[in-house]
Parts: C-alpha cells; sequence; structure tokens
C-alpha cells in the first residue's frame, strides 16, 4: 500500500483519519492492552462515515432522529472513542482516553452502554452488535410509520468484522434484515483477511459477499483506504432499497510497517518501536496525545455540522400538537405506560372472579390482549412458535415491508437473534420488545439475554412450555436447569407465576421496568386460578407470599412456584389432614424476595419447622431459601428434579419423577 500517494491524494483527509489511528495507538499503548490494528485499518472509512454521511450532532447524544453508529467489532473500541473524543462528545474527554481500559473509565475495555454518551450498545461479543443493530432498524421503521418520516428518519450504521460475519448469530440477523427489506441498515465489514489465530482462511472459505446476497441484501465493495471511493460506495449505500453490505477492503494495523496485515496488531500494544516507525509513516510529527489545534478544530466541525438539521427537528417537534408530541417523548425516552397500571387492575379483578383454569402461557396472551391497545410502543414476536408462545394478539398485525406499523414480528427460527435485535429496538427507543421461544431455548439466546442484563435493558422473554409439564415432546425440550441459569445471571427477573393473577402481575413488573430485563417461564399445562379474592396491589412485586397460611400450629412451609404451587397445595390439604399446620408461600421472582428487606422476608419465612422446597427444577437456587434465612439442613428438603425429564404424558412424568402432594407430604413428614 503507498501510503504517500494516499496522502498526496486527500490530504486533509488523510489529517483526520491518522488521528484517529494515533490515538488508538497510544492508548493502547499506554493501558498496555487493547486492539490497535483494527482502529487502524478502519479509520479511513470511519472518517469517511463520520464527515459525510453520518447524521449526528455531538453536543446532542441523545438526539432522538441521529443516526445510529454501532461499533460491531468491540475490541475496536478505541476506533469509537477516538471519534467520539475528536468530534467533541463532552464526556469523551482527552483525559479519558489516557484512562482507556481503568477503573472507573468511561472508555472500558469494550464499548459499554451507559458508560459514554455516543456508545449505542454493549460490543465485544462478536456478532452481537450487527443482530441489535436490526432491532434499531426495525424500531427506527416502527416509529416512522407511527410518528412520520418528519420526526423519524435516520441510518442504522455498523462496522463489523470479520469475526462478526464468521458467529452464526450474523446469520440470523442478516436472514431477518433482509427479509424485511431494511433499507436503513448499513454494515461495513472491515475485510481484512485476518483474525486472532491468522488469515480468516485458516478457518473459513465462506464467500460472504454472496451469503449476504443470497440472504436479501445489496452488496458494494470499496478500498478501504480510499476515502474517495468509501465516499462513493456509502453514497450508494444510502439510496438503496435493502439492507446494504458495503465490503471495505483494508489492512489490519494500515501504516505500521512491520506488523500491518498481521494477526500480530489485532490485540496487543505496537510497542515504542513500532510506533516510532509507524508514526514515521504516517509523516506524524506529534507526541503522544497531541492532536493540533487545527485538526481537533477540524473534527469538532465535522461533530457540529449535524445542528442545523438538528434545530429544524426540534422546531418540528415542538410544531406538534402537544399530546402527539408527549406520546413521542414519553416512547422515546421509554416512560412506563400511563394505562398500564389500570389495565392490569382490571384483569386481575375480571380474572379472580372468573376463576379460569388456562395454562400460564395462556394467560399470558389473556394479559396481552388486555395490556396491547394501551401500550402502543409493545412489539412483540415469536421464534416461530406463535401458537404455542400465544404471543401475537388480535389488534396487532405483522410488522413486514409495506406495513411498518405493525407490531408483530415474525422472527424465524431465530431465538439469537431476536433477542439481540429486541436489546436494538429498546435501546433505539419508542419500543418495548418481547418475544418468545420454548424455555428450553433460552440456550440458543442466551448471549444476547445476557447482554440484556449487563445493559439495563428490560426486554421481555415469553419462555412458555417451562418444565416437564409440557409432556411428550421429551427431554431435548424439558428445561430442568434454565431457571437456576436465568436466576443466576445478575440483573434478570425471573418470574415463574402459578396462575392467571401472578401472571398478569408479573407483565405488570416487566412492561414497567427501566433497568432489569424479564424472563417469562410459562407453563404448556393447564393452571386453576389460585387468587380467587382481588387484590388490588401486586403481590408479585414482593417475590413471594404467603399463598395459604397454616391451621393449628405452623409445622412445616412449603416453597413453590409456577405449575407446583398447585402441588403444593394439595399437599398442604394431606398435611393439614393429619393436623400438620402447613404453610404455602408462592414464590414467582425469586430475585424480588431476595431484595425486600430482613423483616418481609423473616415474616414469609420465619425460623422453626420443616420447609420444602418444590419446583420441576433443579434444587441448585433453592438452597439459599432452605439452609439460609433461618432455614435447618436437617429440616428442609427439596420436590423436584435431579436430571433431565423424558417423554410420557406430563400427569404420567410428574408421577415417575415424585413430584406429588402424597411425595412430597412423605417428605415433611420424614423431617419433622
Ligand atoms: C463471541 C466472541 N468470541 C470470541 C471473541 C474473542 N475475539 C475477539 S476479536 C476476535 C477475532 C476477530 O477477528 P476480526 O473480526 O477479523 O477482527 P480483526 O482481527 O480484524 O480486528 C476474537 C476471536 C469475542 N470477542 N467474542
Amino acid at each position: 500500500m503507498d501510503l504517500a500517494a494516499l496522502r498526496a491524494k486527500t490530504p486533509d483527509h488523510w489529517k483526520l483519519a491518522t488521528a484517529i489511528r494515533v490515538l488508538a495507538i497510544d492508548a493502547v499503548q499506554a493501558a498496555n492492552s487493547g486492539h490497535p490494528g483494527m482502529p487502524m485499518g478502519m479509520a479511513d472509512v470511519a472518517t469517511v462515515l463520520f464527515r459525510n454521511h453520518l447524521k449526528f450532532d455531538a453536543k446532542a447524544p441523545n438526539w432522538a432522529d441521529r443516526d445510529r453508529f454501532v461499533l460491531s467489532a468491540g475490541h475496536g473500541s478505541m476506533l469509537l472513542y477516538a471519534l467520539l473524543h475528536l468530534t467533541g462528545y463532552e464526556q469523551a474527554t482527552l483525559e479519558e482516553v489516557k484512562n482507556f481500559r481503568q477503573w472507573g473509565a468511561r472508555m472500558a475495555g469494550h464499548p459499554e452502554y451507559g458508560h459514554l454518551e455516543g456508545v449505542e450498545t454493549t460490543t465485544g461479543p462478536l456478532g452481537q452488535g450487527i443482530s441489535t443493530a436490526v432491532g434499531m432498524a426495525i424500531a427506527e421503521k416502527s416509529m416512522a410509520a407511527r410518528f412520520g418520516k418528519k420526526l423519524v428518519d435516520h441510518k442504522i450504521w455498523v462496522i463489523a468484522g470479520d469475526g462478526c460475519l464468521m458467529e452464526g448469530i450474523s446469520q440470523e440477523a442478516i436472514g431477518l434484515a433482509g427479509k424485511q427489506e431494511l433499507d436503513n441498515l448499513i454494515v461495513l465489514w472491515d475485510n481484512n483477511n485476518i483474525t486472532i489465530d491468522g488469515r480468516v482462511t485458516v478457518s473459513d472459505v465462506t464467500d460472504q459477499k454472496a451469503r449476504f446476497a443470497a440472504s436479501g441484501w445489496d452488496v458494494l465493495s470499496c478500498d478501504g483506504h480510499d476515502a474517495e471511493d468509501i465516499d462513493r460506495a456509502l453514497t450508494a449505500a444510502k439510496k438503496a432499497k435493502r439492507p446494504v453490505l458495503v465490503d471495505c477492503k483494508t489492512l489490519i494495523g494500515f501504516g505500521s510497517p512491520n506488523k500491518a496485515d498481521s494477526y500480530a496488531v489485532h490485540g496487543a500494544p505496537l510497542g515504542d518501536a513500532e510506533i516510532k516507525l509507524t508514526r514515521e509513516a504516517y509523516g506524524w510529527e506529534h507526541g503522544p496525545f497531541v492532536i493540533p489545534a487545527d485538526i481537533k478544530a477540524e473534527w469538532e466541525a465535522i461533530g457540529a455540522k449535524g445542528a442545523a438539521e438538528r434545530a429544524e427537528w426540534e422546531a418540528r417537534l415542538a410544531a406538534l400538537p402537544a399530546g402527539k408530541r408527549a406520546e413521542f417523548e414519553r416512547q422515546m425516552a421509554r416512560g412506563v405506560a400511563p394505562k398500564l397500571a389500570g389495565a392490569i387492575r382490571a384483569f386481575k379483578k375480571a380474572q379472580s372472579e372468573a376463576a379460569p383454569k388456562v395454562a400460564t402461557r395462556k394467560a399470558s396472551e389473556m394479559v396481552l390482549a388486555a395490556v396491547n391497545p394501551v401500550v402502543p410502543e409493545t412489539i412483540g414476536g415469536s421464534a416461530d412458535l406463535t401458537g404455542s408462545n400465544l404471543t401475537k394478539t388480535s389488534d396487532i398485525e405483522d410488522f413486514m415491508p409495506g406495513n411498518h406499523k405493525g407490531r408483530y414480528m415474525r422472527y424465524g427460527i431465530r431465538e439469537h437473534a431476536m433477542a439481540a435485535a429486541m436489546n436494538g429496538m429498546y435501546l433505539h427507543g419508542g419500543v418495548r420488545p418481547y418475544g418468545g421461544t420454548f424455555f428450553c431455548f433460552t440456550d440458543y439466546a442466551r448471549g444476547a439475554m445476557r447482554l440484556s442484563s449487563l445493559m439495563g435493558v428490560p426486554t421481555v422473554y415469553v419462555m412458555t412450555h417451562d418444565s416437564i409439564g409440557l409432556g411428550e415432546d421429551g427431554p431435548t425440550h424439558q428445561p430442568v436447569e434454565h431457571l437456576a441459569i436465568c436466576r443466576a445471571t445478575p440483573n434478570t427477573w425471573t418470574f415463574r407465576p402459578a396462575d392467571v393473577i401472578e401472571t398478569a402481575e408479573a407483565w405488570e413488573l416487566a412492561l414497567s421496568s427501566e433497568r432489569t430485563p424479564s424472563v417469562l417461564a410459562l407453563s404448556r399445562q393447564n393452571l386453576p386460578t389460585l387468587r380467587t379474592k382481588h387484590e388490588a396491589k401486586n403481590l408479585t412485586a414482593k417475590g413471594a407470599y404467603v399463598i395459604a397460611e397454616a391451621e393449628g400450629k405452623r409445622q412445616a412451609i412449603l416453597m413453590a412456584t409456577g405449575s407446583e404451587v398447585e402441588i403444593a397445595l394439595k399437599a398442604r390439604a394431606l398435611l393439614q389432614a393429619e393436623a400438620i399446620g402447613t404453610r404455602v408461600v408462592s414464590m414467582p421472582c425469586m430475585e424480588l424476595f431476595a431484595a425486600q428487606d430482613e423483616a418481609y422476608r423473616k415474616r414469609i419465612l420465619p425460623a422453626g419447622g420443616v420447609r420444602v422446597a418444590v419446583e420441576a427444577a433443579i434444587r441448585q437456587p433453592w438452597d439459599r431459601w432452605l439452609l439460609g434465612e433461618r432455614g435447618m439442613e436437617r429440616k428442609a428438603g427439596f420436590v423436584g428434579m435431579e436430571g433431565f425429564g423424558a417423554s410420557a404424558p406430563a400427569e404420567r412424568l410428574y408421577a415417575e419423577f415424585g413430584i406429588t402432594p402424597e411425595a412430597i407430604a412423605a417428605k415433611v413428614k420424614s423431617l419433622l
């Protein structure tokens, strides 16, 4: 690559792009860790993008109609941080750049949502960014359809590397984007043919361009170091009628005389000697972290060029009728729908009187039928299990090309991309996503579910068929460890409601949550309404509560969730018949119970007597409530699963695995 020729061809561009490169090099060197190669290689593409195409205003990082920029190749975080610093984002100070990757720094190892304005989503787990961006593109289309293009008309730009494209989730995501003809989504592929192990070709021969084309994308190419060629490709990409992949041919570690185009520059500091040589190659005469004032000023002008457009947009927003404007602002700010609480209360009142015997997945559908009409920002969906998850209500239509007012996503058999897209919808603003699959297949969605928790994105996961209670489909479909996994994940509410009332309460909490995602583990089998006396208060909000008090002297406490609460209540009847006073505690959400003060927890789980937990899943999460919290090992027992399930009708499985009222009663008596 002839650096001198490139420099001579577009000298202004060269200075701007080199400023990114040297900041990345210096920050990685100072931190003694990080990934300089990718920022060095993609600085030219990023410079053209920010300079000529990206709609943004560095002084208003949260402007609703800004273009979104997602650095899917999150290891190249210094590319993003350098851009935010240079263009003048207030939080992205030079001090922060110098503090890259250190304790308390906004500029974390990989870009983290919520740490630094301008970081639109957390990336680093490869493939997540590009898939999250698909959700942002869907949200943009939805908002544009609901509020008009004068208010919502922007693009989602992604930089993705070979690693992002090799991850399986990327195929799920691009398939979804292609089908939806998301012409607001442009992916810039850092095609440098290098990963950590060496050349991409040591592990992959995929024709990426053919793959994207086969999935319904337009595909363009450019020389990723030639500013004019990049600009030509990006200009064309904006006019496409489908999502676009731009193949940007680049060199990793561009400009480093001894390390460019090799894996050596992917994830290690260049070292002082090589930095010196690289600076010389760039013709950059300034010391570490020094950006000459004229170059910084030029970058800040780029950061400010969207200000006028933003002012015009603000004026259009201000000119809206007050009601419409308030609704737009509420949805973008992710405020709770004002009619949600009332709808849930009315629903609970009606259902506690009607007392239906329905599966909690069906109960969830009934709740959604009450909620969707009054919460216009929900977008539901399922990974091809709509009739099983019962996630579609009759008032909402499919989201599809030509009907972006539709609020139901046909995600296809793409659990992982569904979860990532839901994160993206929420992060974009204006949408509260929920989506379903079988609880067992949370495994397939897990990478993105973890990011919901890490980012504090209150996605709602509607996970039906929550135990051996699903019956004949057998152990491949019967979750046993999944409740434990969800409960082990920080910042996750795992709800397992026992009846239609608890299901409504769980939905209310999930749709009011500001920072915590919810997993609703819902039954396939019918369950009776247990709460037949209406209480306006949301009892599920406490995580656990006494659903049946002991008569006479209390000798035992049964704790259960979901479908096992009914079984525990039957066990209680057997025990009470033998004058063994037994309390039953329903525990629909362990995390919320753990968050209550000790006085409340002690009231629900006082010391003394026998404790038995009942759940058709593994014991692990119950130990705290059995052994801790005033419990005693010799007085504690568990009735549930020890291994995988089996294929048979549900009733037979419960009998064979010993999750019955009789077995529970026997367990209690053996511990008395
Ligand atoms: C899901 C996931 N797996 C593995 C990694 C570790 N990892 C970080 S970067 C990388 C290689 C990425 O190659 P590429 O996208 O081509 O980046 P480049 O070498 O061009 O910087 C790997 C395997 C990761 N961050 N995420």
